[in-house]
């Protein structure tokens, strides 16, 4: 083992970034760090969910005589809990919680950002032993440090974030995180207990061969996704193809994978639900800034998703994201539907 080679861990990396930039003041920093201490607790807990049933389900008491709580309210716990003892966070706001909390002691209010978060999108799947993650994004707060965060500090457009990011709890533990200067991935090395990198500077390539989405929805999406997805399917070697159909039901997991090796993920609105079923500030906004950065593209079938005014935390979006020139082809299936 060549013990000279230095990979850089998360803390290292955050740090490095900031002695790039002597005016910066480390918040960010410390909150990317914040954040990496609560993914590394929600990992040792996802990766014994399967034995949950051993030392009790959610409801019970385990064998330390704990209360075992549910694992998305314990990774919203974990998530709230660093960034609330922080130096950096003035906020938060999470699927798991109806309404934003602001933090109210005087280090939280003189805090610079605010951080919206999924704490683990996907747990439905836990039961089943398939990836899930967490995603999150950061914002400079819009009202004044030393007062108590605000509604508007959390319903700002994608545009603003400072930065996004997510873990994926998978076949291994990886963080990956964006900020303006560029995306990088970090996976766990449990021998060190230490996020190391893994993908720097993540591109997402131009093109791709996978298209994800739910097909059981085909006949209630509209004309122009039914047009694209048919595309998808009559992709042969002469075309560019052929495609293959990757969709697992864990968003986090198959935006990653189309991430890094070209794809587009789609989920469309339906008839019944034309929105479609995905959160804008905590689950989209976060993925279309990552990806944006890495050079693909994320709309919701008329606009830019970082572009779109929230309204309420909770709203939904319909969401199309990937690579660039497959997104293209989608864009052009639904202009010509609409025509
Ligand atoms: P459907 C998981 O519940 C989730 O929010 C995303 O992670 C995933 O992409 C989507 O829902 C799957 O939804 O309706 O296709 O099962």
């Amino acid at each position: 083992m060549n013990l000279n080679r230095h990979v850089l861990t998360l803390d290292e990396f955050t740090i490095q970034q900031l002695r790039q930039f002597p005016q910066a003041t480390g918040e960010l920093s410390s909150l990317l760090r914040d954040i990496g201490l609560a993914a590394k607790r929600v990992n040792v807990e996802v990766n014994k969910a399967g034995l949950v049933d051993i030392l009790g389900d959610a409801g019970s008491v385990n064998v330390q005589g704990e209360d075992v709580k549910k694992l998305d309210i314990y990774a919203n716990n974990q998530f709230m809990g660093v960034l609330q003892h922080g130096i950096s966070c003035a906020g938060i706001a999470s699927e798991e919680i109806d309404d934003f909390i602001a933090f109210n002691d005087n280090v939280s209010k003189n805090s610079k950002y605010v951080c919206l978060f999924d704490p683990l999108d996907g747990s439905g799947n836990i039961d089943v032993n398939v990836s899930i993650g967490t995603i999150f994004g950061v914002y400079r707060r819009v009202s004044p440090r030393g007062s108590i965060a605000v509604k508007d500090d959390f319903l700002q457009k994608g545009l603003q974030q400072v930065a996004a990011g997510y873990i994926v709890y998978g076949s291994s533990t990886m963080l990956v995180y964006g900020t303006r200067r560029g995306v990088n991935g970090f996976t766990l090395d449990p021998s060190i207990g230490e996020f190391t990198m893994s993908h720097p500077d993540i591109k997402c390539p131009p093109n791709g061969k996978i298209y994800s989405v739910n097909h059981g929805n085909f006949f209630r999406y509209g004309k122009g996704v039914q047009k694209y997805i048919d595309a998808c399917q009559r992709k042969d070697k002469t075309n560019g193809g052929p495609y293959t159909q990757r969709y697992i039901g864990s968003m986090v997991s198959d935006v990653h994978r189309n991430l890094i090796k070209g794809g587009i993920f789609m989920y469309p609105g339906t008839i019944e639900k034309p929105k479609g079923k995905l959160r804008l500030l905590y689950e989209c906004n976060p993925f279309a800034f990552i990806v944006e950065v890495a050079g693909g593209k994320a709309t919701n079938g008329k606009e830019r998703i970082l572009e779109i005014q929230p309204t309420e935390l909770h709203q939904r979006t319909p969401m199309f994201i990937g690579s660039r020139d497959m997104m293209a082809e989608l864009e052009g299936c639904l202009s010509e539907a609409e025509n």
